[in-house]
């Protein structure tokens, strides 16, 4: 027999393991009920690549513009400038009546993002569906912590075609949330106007180690610049995996030798 004092201190150990066991237990739930909610709360739908014809370059080509309002338009811009065929991105008001809005006093207008895209490499239909992952269609007037009529959420659209196919997106959304009102407004583009510089690529001039690693360009060319675009989705970690992960290694091959600038991703 186990001298009483060898006794209890056996079952004390056995004690302790079960409750580490517990805590394990404990973490793992935690750590995948973590990983769900994140999933829930953001899951963009990326589009499968289209590779372009290589003598055929983007830049030959015509582009078409898309304008959505989804909340804050730094996280807008970064959303859509990482996709594959979106040329140029740029923050700006749309759905107003006010002329020449600004930050502090932007009247009726939403905060809103401008996509020039290479409409053989990304059509409308992914984009909306890019649209419809990256927000909460259904939070009344706002997105998360900005609330305001300024964070409403809207499709444009420049009439028939893409009208019918933004309403019928808006109907499929509706019924994916039964117990909600999808709050989306579907309108006819009509004047918009830049945001300040200083809410262009807004993502990226948060981090100065990218802005010199391509070169410190001056303003202009910066809100032109497709590889600023996707560099402002890439700094806010919004582009998707397979893309942050083959930046990360152009970046790290470029740390290693000192040089050269970074000029595409
Ligand atoms: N929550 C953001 C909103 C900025 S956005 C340009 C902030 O004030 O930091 O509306």
């Amino acid at each position: 027999m186990m001298p009483a004092r060898q006794a209890s201190q056996s079952e004390a150990m056995k004690k302790k393991k079960r409750s580490q066991g517990d805590l394990v237990v404990q973490i793992l739930g935690f750590a995948l009920l973590c990983s769900l909610m994140v999933d829930a709360a953001i899951a963009i739908r990326f589009p499968d690549p289209v590779s372009p014809r290589s003598n055929d370059a983007p830049s030959n080509r015509p582009l078409k513009t898309a304008v959505f309002a989804l909340g804050c338009f730094w996280r807008s811009e970064a959303v859509f400038g990482c996709l594959n065929g979106v040329v140029r991105t740029s923050a700006v008001y749309a759905g107003g009546s006010k002329p020449n809005p600004e930050f502090r006093s932007l009247g009726d207008h939403a905060e809103a993002v401008q996509i020039e895209y290479d409409p053989k490499l990304i059509n409308f239909r992914q984009l909306l569906d890019v649209f419809w992952s990256s927000h909460d269609s259904r939070q009344v007037f706002g997105q998360g912590p900005d609330v305001g009529q300024q964070y409403r959420s809207i499709i444009f659209t420049n009439g028939t075609e893409e009208a019918r196919l933004a309403s019928l997106s808006k109907e499929r959304e509706q019924t994916r949330s039964r117990s909600s009102i999808v709050t989306t407004q579907i309108q006819q583009l009509g004047a918009f106007y830049p945001a300040e510089p200083e809410h262009q690529k807004f993502e990226l001039k948060r981090n100065p180690f990218l802005l010199q690693l391509i070169g410190n360009m001056p303003e202009e060319e910066l809100e032109r610049s497709s590889l600023a675009a996707k560099l402002n989705g890439y700094a806010a970690e919004l582009c998707p995996s397979k893309t942050q992960a083959d930046i990360d290694l152009k970046i790290g091959g470029i740390l290693k030798k000192g040089w050269p600038l970074l000029r595409d991703v």
